[in-house]
């Protein structure tokens, strides 16, 4: 039996809780070990110590060794897939300044990801596979990629929750269940700017734009309830989504790790390389297809509408002035 490594950042939060076993249960790497790094800030790593009692009371066949850490670069060593959850969030007092701005939020978790970044390019594995949970996600990613500076490896954002809502949604809309919609695209940043696509997804073997013949709908509730999702869940919860992100983590990595259905894709945040017309190096959603050798293609043949791109382009003009706010920290 093969074994893959798969470290964990943000491991005493309330995502990991929900995401760590779920590692282990035989169904996300199949019939892998899993060895589990479970990473954590200084002050918090000593509770992970709970967290692994639990996991060892689990019953876990497919787990293998899991260690925890507050030492990242250690961590890293021989990773095969890096799961960075871990950020610090909007409204915390850090140094001794309370984190409000987007600016601030940008330059403090950047500099986390330049030295995560640093560490995974050195000692992960050839081909390890990294996906961005902490926000601000897409641009933690492009700091990650730039400072890792291994080209073997892909780097992702999670966007996968954005389309799981997104699914579900149109399910509601048109009566079908939810494994009968594919194809559902998340364009842009993972941020209330995203363009969830409604047309080119597949519902039932129909195009979005064929059946769902309702503008009105699609800009006034479909596009807002998508993107302020997450805030909707903060308002009703008092925290923000926790095993939903979870789930779609897992599903992300599923899909990383199974090849991709014929005609169908999945929705992650990825480097352009000019695809669609997205400046090259920006971490975009993407339509993303995993190939049977498992690298990871972005789909290219869809078509978009000027409504769509005129929705897309507000996302990548975002994109890019997040990528001027932290440029102090790609050098
Ligand atoms: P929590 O605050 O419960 O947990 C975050 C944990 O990360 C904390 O325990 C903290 O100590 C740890 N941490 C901070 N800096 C770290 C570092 N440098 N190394 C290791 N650990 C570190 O947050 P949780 O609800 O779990 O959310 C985690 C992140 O996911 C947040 O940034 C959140 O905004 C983001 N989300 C992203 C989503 C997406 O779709 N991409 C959706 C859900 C979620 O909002």
């Amino acid at each position: 039996m093969s074994t893959i490594k798969v470290v964990v950042t943000g491991a005493a939060g309330q995502i990991a809780y929900s995401l760590i076993p779920r590692l282990v249960d035989g169904k996300t790497f199949g019939d892998k070990t899993v060895d589990l790094c479970l990473v954590e800030i200084p002050q918090v790593v000593d509770k992970l110590k709970g967290l692994v009692m639990e996991l060892e009371d689990s019953y876990f066949p497919n787990m293998g060794e899991v260690s925890y850490t507050s030492n990242f670069e250690e961590a890293s060593v021989n990773g095969d897939w890096f799961l960075l959850v871990g950020s610090i969030p909007r409204g915390i007092v850090y140094n001794g300044k309370k984190i409000e701005e987007r600016s601030d939020l940008l330059s403090i978790n950047g500099g986390i990801f330049v030295d995560q970044g640093k560490a995974i390019g050195k000692n992960g594995n050839d081909n390890a596979k990294v996906l961005v949970v902490g926000n601000p996600a897409n641009t933690n990613a492009l700091i990650g990629k730039n400072a890792a500076n291994n080209n073997s490896q892909t780097w992702m954002a999670m966007t996968m929750l954005d389309s799981n809502r997104a699914k579900s949604i149109l399910s509601k809309k048109t009566n079908k269940n939810i494994s009968e919609i594919t194809n559902m695209i998340i364009w842009g940043n993972h941020s209330p700017t995203m363009y969830p696509d409604s047309e080119n997804a597949f519902i039932s073997g129909q195009r979005g734009s064929d059946l769902i013949n309702d503008m009105e709908w699609i800009e006034s509730d479909f596009l807002p309830s998508v993107q302020q999702r997450g805030k909707a869940v903060i308002n009703a919860r008092g925290a923000s989504s926790a095993t939903s992100a979870a789930k779609a983590a897992i599903d992300t990595v599923i899909a990383c790790e199974t090849p991709t259905d014929h005609g169908d894709c999945f929705s992650a945040a990825i480097a352009s390389d000019g695809a669609y017309d997205v400046p090259e190096g920006l971490i975009c959603g993407y339509p993303l297809m995993t190939l049977e050798d498992g690298s990871i293609e972005i789909k290219r043949d869809l078509s978009l509408s000027e409504f769509a791109l005129s929705k897309f382009q507000i996302s990548i003009d975002e994109l890019v002035s997040e990528r001027d706010a932290v440029k102090h920290l790609m050098q």
